[in-house]
């Protein structure tokens, strides 16, 4: 039985916020980014009717173990500054099909779009990260600008570019122990895309897509919008730095990184810190 609006619902309203928030940062200009939260069935059931479904796809690739589950997902082409103001066209709730090939539309594509073309990248990331943490919920991908324009200036290797940003702020290491991932420049929207960003996800919450932008996960839309935002942020001072002649002067040592570890109880990803003298 459907008892509320669901333009009152919690997640339509996260979703809202953390657009307009992704937009007003200068981090999803016109139709970039994309954002896909899975939701509680339960939950969804308050809203809507879950045997109703508007439309179904094929995918062009399967996520069974993403079977019936239930994602608010941005639509391709949306402007994350309009979300807002029309989440019936902008998004969609989109149902897996039991056998993990297509997905139903549940609501929204109101004039008649389909989902986020990065869907392969987000629901298989969703699919590993479940894997590592079952509370995981977000996947979020932005053009956010220092990260973007450090892949030109910066090594694309992985590790090296992990100890930079996390030699950035001092708390970096404590939101994102497990390091960031880099891929090589690939096309936007393939399921090549989506297949190495998962794969890279298996170990990290961060992937970076060099000259395009980061995907990010997280439990909450809190959780992923803080994590981008403080890689984000990280990359920011890393380009000022680098943008001043004579550049760094001194940087958070590998001792002062095991320190940080020791006092918050994370482990750093393996062979980023070179080994501790004691
Ligand atoms: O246009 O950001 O990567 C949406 C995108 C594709
Ligand atoms: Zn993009």
């Amino acid at each position: 039985m459907i008892i509320h609006d669901i333009y009152e619902s919690p997640f339509i309203n996260e979703m809202c916020e953390v657009t307009k928030n992704l937009w007003r940062n200068g981090w999803d200009e016109r139709n970039g980014g994309n954002i896909s939260y899975m939701l509680d069935t339960e939950e969804v059931r308050l809203y809507l009717d879950l045997g109703r479904s508007i439309n179904e796809a094929d995918l062009d690739f399967e996520v069974k173990e993403l079977a019936g589950k239930i994602f608010l997902v941005s639509a391709s082409g949306s402007y994350f500054k309009n979300i807002c103001k029309n989440p019936a066209k902008n998004l969609a709730i989109v149902k897996i099909s039991d056998d993990g090939k297509k997905y139903h539309v549940l609501w929204g594509l109101e004039d008649g779009g389909v989902p986020t073309s990065e869907l392969a990248s987000h629901l298989k990331c969703h699919a590993v990260r479940l894997a590592q943490d079952p509370d995981h919920r977000v996947i979020l991908h932005c053009h956010s600008i220092a990260i973007s324009a450090m892949t030109f200036v910066h090594e694309l290797d992985e590790k090296k570019f992990t100890r930079s940003l996390w030699e950035m702020i001092t708390e970096c290491l404590v939101v994102f122990p497990d390091g960031v991932s880099v891929l090589p420049w690939m096309v936007a929207g393939t399921v090549e895309l989506g297949l190495a960003s998962a794969e890279k996800m298996r170990d990290s919450r961060v992937v970076i897509w060099p000259h395009h932008g980061i995907m990010g996960a997280g439990q909450s839309m809190d959780d992923a919008f803080g994590l981008v935002e403080t890689v984000e942020k990280a990359a920011d001072i890393y380009m000022r730095v680098v943008s001043v002649p004579g550049g760094f002067k001194q940087k958070i040592s590998s001792e002062q990184l095991w320190a940080l570890s020791d006092q918050f109880g994370v482990t750093p990803k393996a062979g980023i810190l070179e080994d501790r003298k004691n």
